[in-house]
């Protein structure tokens, strides 16, 4: 044994020595991601201030709180998406809404209303009134019942509550718990898009790297019910400068809603509208669940901590 190592050796020292069994599944990816990084740093001869500088970066990254939003803009999020698709297809599990990336400000326990709510927090004078309506349906296009569609999206400043303290808790955050014939409505406000926030580590790689920060205007949803695989997606506002080009490659061709500007009042009262508005109608179509485990409310941090 000698204790001069080559970056060979030192790469075996480093990922097979231990005391202890450990976890294989993660002793086998840390080993690969660092026999990566050791090739990397070798090949483009990553000189110390480059790499501490990174180092730097990572832990202001981290107490940020922005590991969601990078990996979003970095294309992991999407990537996991992708990998999801093919595998369904694989497993002949086709059909439904397209699932569409969960994002790093979804909050859990938003308030809970039955069949109908506004989202909104009162009126907003610069946004226009949306009135979003549908149904949840199974992929036999039986409607279902008490199924929860949890929604979240940003405010006219493009910001989200919890994450931004302007904005009251639960602000623009909502269940709605779908009526007999599986329906839901709400009434908000067409969201803008999402930037990035300036001066933030996230943005501080975005400007190197010469890309830009802003998603199209879009609206989250966790769609839940029992029996029902659960659903994660999004609606993109048509006419989005972004709708092509969106930072986190979330978008997807059939999540672009159709608008329907000036609807009439009538039928909607209860929402308080008072003027027309736009609609926006839209089913969500979930696939049945094979397991219990894939019908469970969860988002994705949830998940991995329970
Ligand atoms: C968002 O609003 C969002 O949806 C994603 C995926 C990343 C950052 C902000
Ligand atoms: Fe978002």
């Amino acid at each position: 044994m000698t204790n001069e190592f080559t970056t060979a050796q030192l790469l075996e020292r480093v990922t097979e020595s231990r005391i202890a069994d450990g976890d294989a599944r993660v002793r086998r990816i840390a080993a690969r991601i660092i026999g990566d990084l050791f090739r990397a740093i070798d090949e483009l001869d990553v000189q110390p201030d480059e790499f501490w500088a990174g180092v730097d970066w990572l832990t202001r990254l981290g107490a940020s709180g922005q590991g969601g939003l990078i990996t979003a803009g970095l294309g992991f999020d999407r990537l996991l998406d992708i990998r999801a698709d093919e595998a369904d297809r694989r497993a002949g599990r086709e059909g439904g809404t397209p699932r569409a990336i969960e994002g790093p400000l979804y909050v859990a326990g938003a308030p809970l209303a039955k069949y109908e709510t506004r989202v909104d927090e009162g009126d907003t004078p610069h946004a226009e009134v949306l009135v979003m309506e549908g149904r949840v349906l199974d992929t036999e296009g039986r409607p279902v019942s008490g199924a929860i569609v949890d929604v979240w999206h940003a405010n006219e400043h493009g910001r989200y509550s919890h994450f931004d303290p302007e904005q009251a808790e639960y602000a623009l955050r909502r269940r709605i718990q779908t009526d007999a014939q599986g329906r839901y409505r709400f009434r908000s406000f067409i969201p803008p898009g999402y930037a990035i926030p300036p001066g933030s580590p996230t943005a501080e790689l975005f400007e190197a790297l010469g890309r830009h920060g802003h998603r199209p205007a879009h609206i989250h949803f966790l769609v839940a019910a029992s029996g029902q695989r659960l659903l994660t997606t999004q609606i993109n506002i048509p006419g989005d400068t972004f709708l092509d080009d969106d930072f986190a490659f979330a978008t997807r061709d059939g999540l672009v809603v159709s608008l329907e500007p000036g609807t009439p009042v009538s039928g909607y009262e209860s929402l308080g509208v008072t003027r027309p508005f736009t609609r926006v109608r839209f089913d969500f179509v979930l696939q049945p669940a094979l397991t219990e485990d894939e019908s469970k409310p969860l988002a994705r941090m949830a998940r991995v901590a329970s």
